[in-house]
Order: C-alpha cells, then sequence, then structure tokens
C-alpha cells in the first residue's frame, strides 16, 4: 500500500514539474515600457509609405491600468514636425467612450474606435488597424469590433519619420505607453478578417506578401531588436540608440510575446 501510495505521488509531482516547465517555456521576452520616457525607434524605409492605398497595422500589447500620459502610443511612423503619417494608439481618457480605447490617427486626423473594448486593464490583447479605401476597420483578438468611414483625401501616407514602438515624436511630451508591447506588424495591403483571426495569436512569415514591417520584440536581451519583414535590415534600437540608456524599454518576461 505504501508502495503504491509513494509511486501515485511521483507521478503527480513529474506531472506538476511537466505542466510548470512547459508553462515556463510559453513565457518568452518582451519589452516593457515604463510610460515615463521608454520608446524603441526605427529607421525610415519608402516602403512603408503606402500614399493612399491600403494598409493594415497590428501589435500585442498589454497596457497597464494605469497610463502616465493622454495618448500612449503603440505604433507611430509619423514625420517629427508635421502630423503627417499614422499613429495607433490609446486614449483612457475619463469619458466613458474614451477610457482606454485604440484610436488611430492619419495625417493629424482622429478615428477613435468607440465600439472597442477598454484595453487599458493589464490584459493581453491583439489589435489590428486596417484601411480598406475610405473604410477603418478595428480587431480585438482576430475579431472586428467596429467598422467605420475615413474622410476620403486626407489620409496620403507620405512621412519619412522614424518609426516608433511606445511612443509618437510628432507629439513627443503626451505619448509614452505603459506595458509590455510585442509582434508589431505593418503591412501595405487590407489584412483580410480571415487573415487576422487566423494570425493574431501566431508569428508570420518575414517574407509574406505585404507584410513591409515587422518587429516582433522576442529578442529578450541587447539593444537591437529586428525587422523580420525587411530580412533584418532596418533593425531598431531600444531607446534614442544602441547606448545603454534611461529610455529604453526593459526585456521582461511577457505573455505578449509568441512562442515560435
Ligand atoms: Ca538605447
Amino acid at each position: 500500500m505504501f508502495k503504491i501510495w509513494c509511486t501515485k505521488w511521483v507521478l503527480v509531482l513529474t506531472a506538476m514539474y511537466t505542466m510548470q516547465a512547459s508553462a515556463q517555456k510559453l513565457s518568452g521576452k518582451s519589452l516593457h515600457f515604463d510610460g515615463h520616457n521608454d520608446f524603441v525607434q526605427a529607421p525610415h524605409y519608402d516602403a512603408l509609405n503606402t500614399g493612399n492605398g491600403d494598409f493594415t497595422y497590428e501589435a500585442r500589447i498589454r497596457a497597464s491600468a494605469r497610463q502616465i500620459h493622454a495618448y500612449p502610443a503603440i505604433v507611430s511612423d509619423r514625420n517629427k514636425s508635421t502630423e503627417n503619417g499614422v499613429i495607433v494608439f490609446l486614449v483612457p481618457g475619463e469619458e466613458a467612450w474614451t477610457m482606454g480605447k485604440p484610436w488611430i490617427n492619419i495625417n493629424g486626423k482622429n478615428y477613435p474606435c468607440g465600439e472597442c473594448r477598454i484595453l487599458t486593464n493589464a490584459s493581453v490583447y491583439a489589435l489590428a488597424v486596417v484601411r480598406r479605401q475610405d473604410t477603418i476597420k478595428f480587431y480585438i483578438n482576430g475579431v472586428l469590433q467596429q467598422s467605420r468611414n475615413v474622410l476620403p483625401g486626407t489620409g496620403k501616407i507620405t512621412t519619412t519619420g522614424d518609426v516608433q514602438i511606445g511612443h509618437d515624436q510628432a507629439n513627443p511630451s503626451m505619448t509614452y505607453f505603459r506595458g509590455d508591447i510585442a509582434e508589431v506588424r505593418i503591412w501595405n495591403v487590407a489584412r483580410t478578417t480571415e487573415e487576422i483571426a487566423a494570425f493574431y495569436n501566431k508569428t508570420i512569415d518575414g517574407n509574406t506578401p505585404g507584410l513591409t514591417g515587422y518587429w516582433r520584440l522576442d529578442e529578450g536581451a541587447g539593444q537591437t531588436v529586428y525587422n523580420s519583414a525587411q530580412n533584418n535590415s532596418s533593425a531598431g534600437t531600444l531607446g534614442a540608440s544602441v547606448l545603454l540608456q534611461s529610455d529604453d524599454p526593459l526585456w521582461a518576461k511577457s505573455a505578449t510575446v509568441i512562442k515560435k
């Protein structure tokens, strides 16, 4: 009897250890942004300019419930001195309809997703924002939340500014993001509902047609974040350079990152 009891417990303990080991494997490292001054920067390149064409921006985020800035940016591709370009951000305002919901700004014009859920609750969400002609669509975890029209003729994307993750250089004093970000993807095509649903929780081949920028933010160490969509050229840096700086986000374990 004692022997059977021991064997049972060995099996239970082995199973618990195995479960713990596999759980640890699933939690990779992603970047944590402090909400004060952390950001990632990557150089501009022409493939990011979609002109009047379609585009898709995606990212996986875990936004702190306590944001410090008024317009925490997830990803921004805008000029420093003008509002030309695109920023995907959250507005954790006091009004119920703005509280922690995703917005996109195209060339200075704001398009909030009033029908989206609140994202500033420290949970992991995969956000996708699609422009198809004059329609903007917001997706969370692969599910369409809202479809709305944009103003025709105001959306030509011709920025030369750097890509920033966790901050927007066109509005530098109000846009630091607090939380984790991973899987930042920029496309020069409108991804379909089926494609977004199929890949919001999976990594994507960097050579996928239409994928123009892809920073997985899963390196886990160092100052460089690679761009899988550009054969690892146009890599970004933690903060403004490869130097160790106070504006570098930190590598931390996060459920935002997808295991390859
Ligand atoms: Ca740095």
